[in-house]
């Protein structure tokens, strides 16, 4: 079976890192031929360095990944189609899916929500006004009713391997090994964070903090924060008081991973990073991608709400405190917070394996689309 992904990059790493992952486990795990369109190379260079962004297609992990321009060539429609986020795909493509027999199946893959009304929406049919087509609406979640996040394979047991010995980790990323009494912390967020008061709080730790922090995030406020004019460079780390704040290399995506892994906690952002942070089984706050006029906010509610069942009512204060501070820049209470690592640590894990009991999202889409063919 052929499958096309078509993938517009709004902005950051969220749309392709998403697609790319997608890409991946569908030829890797279910053999399926699959062409991924996107039309920014760049981007998508930064998670995969093997991608070269002047080539108009190649060949990576099995993917055949092809640059989308306009005007959009005359190319054959896939047996399964994915539009991303609403990308829109090219009217030329879906004249041209319109003549195929059998019917191409069309799916717009919705962005991640735990809100309530995804069940109802989720796999909904829009047929197509003007031609013999109709497209599905496929909605990430955290419950069966909906479809599921992004988890391949063994993903856990490979997670539980790596953190019987995280030594090897850092070592793999080329990082110190933290001291026993260190926490080490990874901060990956919009410019909007409330990151100075975060960092302060680290500085006047009771015990030390490792901050490591991607090149090219926050790095104004961060240099501003260090009292440079220019950026922090990455081999020499900052010391305030017990933190030490460590800019590190943007990471291929399957590193990433690994540093969620290893980290004691994780701050991540949009949606990817968001969802690997809770398969890494290690406490998590979350940075919602903002929307105009606070349309995220019910979203990073709906998530906390979901999150915290489980929890003691003071760990889930704190838990939903610090993410409603984090993401309204408020005052933040690290102190607050961390007194409850070993519950959130607990939590964390339970939660990934309650998670990784539904069915993830490329099985999910599989089983979706042969049952409509
Ligand atoms: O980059 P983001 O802010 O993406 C956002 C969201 O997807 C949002 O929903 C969407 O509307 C917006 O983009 C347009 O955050 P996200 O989703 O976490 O994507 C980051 C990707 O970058 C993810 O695939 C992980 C990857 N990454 C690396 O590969 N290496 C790194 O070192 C880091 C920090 C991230």
């Amino acid at each position: 079976m052929r499958w096309d992904i078509f993938c517009h990059v709004i902005d950051n790493y969220g749309d392709i890192g998403i697609c790319w992952r997608l890409a991946c486990q569908l030829t890797a795990e279910f053999g399926l031929s699959v062409r991924l369109l996107v039309d920014d190379l760049g981007s998508m260079q930064r998670i995969c360095p093997e991608i070269n962004r002047d080539l108009a297609a190649q060949h990576a992990h099995g993917v055949e990944i092809v640059r989308w321009i306009e005007p959009f060539p005359d190319l054959e429609p896939a047996d399964v189609v994915i539009e991303a986020f609403g990308c829109e795909l090219p009217p030329r493509y879906v004249a041209a899916m319109a003549t195929v027999s059998p019917r191409c199946v069309w799916i717009n893959l919705e962005y991640l929500s735990a809100e309530q009304w995804v069940k109802g929406y989720h796999g909904l049919a829009s047929p197509h006004p003007g031609l013999p087509l109709i497209k599905y609406f496929f909605f990430p979640g955290f419950s069966a009713a909906t479809g599921g996040v992004i988890r391949e394979s063994g993903l856990l047991a490979r997670r539980d391997v790596s953190q019987i010995n995280r030594t090897e980790l850092w070592q793999e990323l080329g990082m110190a090994c933290p001291a026993p009494d260190e926490t080490v912390v990874s901060l990956f967020c919009y410019d909007s964070a409330p990151i100075k008061d975060l960092l302060n709080a680290w500085a006047g730790s009771v015990s030390p903090v490792r901050c490591l922090l991607p090149e090219g995030v926050a790095s104004a406020q961060i240099a501003k924060w260090a009292g440079k004019s220019g950026l922090i460079a990455g081999n020499v780390p900052v010391q305030h008081g017990n933190l030490t704040l460590q800019v590190i290399p943007f990471l291929p995506q399957e590193n990433y991973d690994h540093l969620l892994w290893a980290c004691d906690c994780n701050f991540v952002r949009g949606e990817d990073s968001f969802v690997r942070a809770q398969w890494a089984g290690r406490p998590l706050i979350w940075q919602i991608y903002p929307q105009q006029e606070n349309a995220h906010l019910p979203k990073l509610e709906a998530f906390v709400d979901l999150y915290c069942q489980g929890m003691t009512m003071e760990a889930a204060e704190v838990m939903r405190s610090f993410h409603l501070c984090w993401n309204n820049q408020c005052q933040l209470n690290w102190a607050d917070f961390w007194q409850h690592r070993k519950e959130l640590q607990h939590h964390a894990m339970a939660w990934s394996g309650k998670l990784a009991r539904i069915p993830d999202l490329a099985s999910n889409l599989v089983n979706f689309c042969r049952s409509r063919q």
